[in-house]
């Protein structure tokens, strides 16, 4: 397993939308993939911690402990750190301008890679109100749109005050299938802008679960995907060049190449 495996160091590693706390998390797959990358930096993109559903009932077996212990000793290797909460974590929203045990609470951060381009490092879920009413708000101008970014916090907020579970865009989306595509594309739209506004080169998110690297505009969009579904993560390399790694992908494919790993005689692979 991951021990024979030599550990791949890349310059920065974004992770989101791992959902600690729900049955869904695929912990095992991202352990391995904790063990294969070490960074000199790690931002964690939002719903790492799933506040929402441990509330309404408590589900923390070992694997997700050690995802959070793994991350933990890379700190004290030296790794930076830092955490911008999502929607599923917003609980840590309260700490934001925070340190503890040397991990970082930011709401959103300009992360310059090694080539010098900036990138706008945020969640996402702020955006939920805005690509859902999108048409409307086009027509009511600049002023709707920031009081949907404003209205999309407050009704989160007074829904986790309530009790009541968090409206998810991603699943409403998903519902309705046929326009799911469209809203995916929204959302990119958005974030793209919101990079532009604020002056940087392009957007590293999360929240849609739907792991990309394109250009949109002549900004760069990324999104980390998730560990629920796809468990994808983005590697920015010494030269600041990105990557999104589909993980199972990068497990086939060493599992193909002769060089790591020989098929034995009895035909039996040494993979778990
Ligand atoms: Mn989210």
């Amino acid at each position: 397993m991951g021990e024979e495996t030599e550990t791949t160091r890349v310059r920065t590693l974004f992770l989101s939308d791992m959902h600690l706390g729900t049955k869904g998390c695929q912990a095992d797959l991202l352990l391995e993939f904790l063990r294969d990358y070490d960074a000199d930096e790690i931002y964690l993109v939002g719903d790492i911690i799933d506040g929402w559903q441990l509330k309404s009932g408590w589900y923390w077996p070992q694997s997700h402990n050690d995802v959070v212990q793994k991350l933990m000793r890379k700190v004290r290797k030296g790794s930076t750190l830092v955490y911008v909460p999502g929607n599923h974590d917003e609980f840590l929203r309260d700490y934001i301008g925070m340190t503890f045990g040397g991990i970082e609470i930011a709401d959103q951060r300009l992360h310059e890679a090694a080539d010098g381009k900036r990138y706008l490092v945020i969640h996402g879920d702020q955006f939920d109100m805005v690509v859902r009413h999108a048409k409307w708000l086009a027509y009511l101008g600049d002023g709707a749109y920031t009081f949907a970014l404003f209205i999309n916090t407050y009704v989160n907020t007074a829904r986790r005050r309530l009790g009541l579970a968090y409206w998810s865009l991603s699943a409403w989306a998903k519902l309705k299938v046929k326009n799911a595509v469209n809203f995916i594309g929204k959302f990119e739209e958005l974030l793209s802008a919101e990079a532009k506004r604020v002056g940087a080169d392009g957007v590293i998110c999360g929240h849609i679960h739907h792991a990309a690297n394109r250009q949109i505009d002549g900004l760069t969009y990324l999104n980390t995907g998730d560990w629920v579904e796809s468990c994808t993560a983005i590697v920015e390399h010494y030269d600041g060049t990105m990557e999104v790694l589909h993980y199972p992908s990068v497990m086939r494919a060493r599992l193909h190449a002769p060089m790591v790993e020989r098929p034995r005689p009895d035909g039996a692979r040494a993979v778990a």
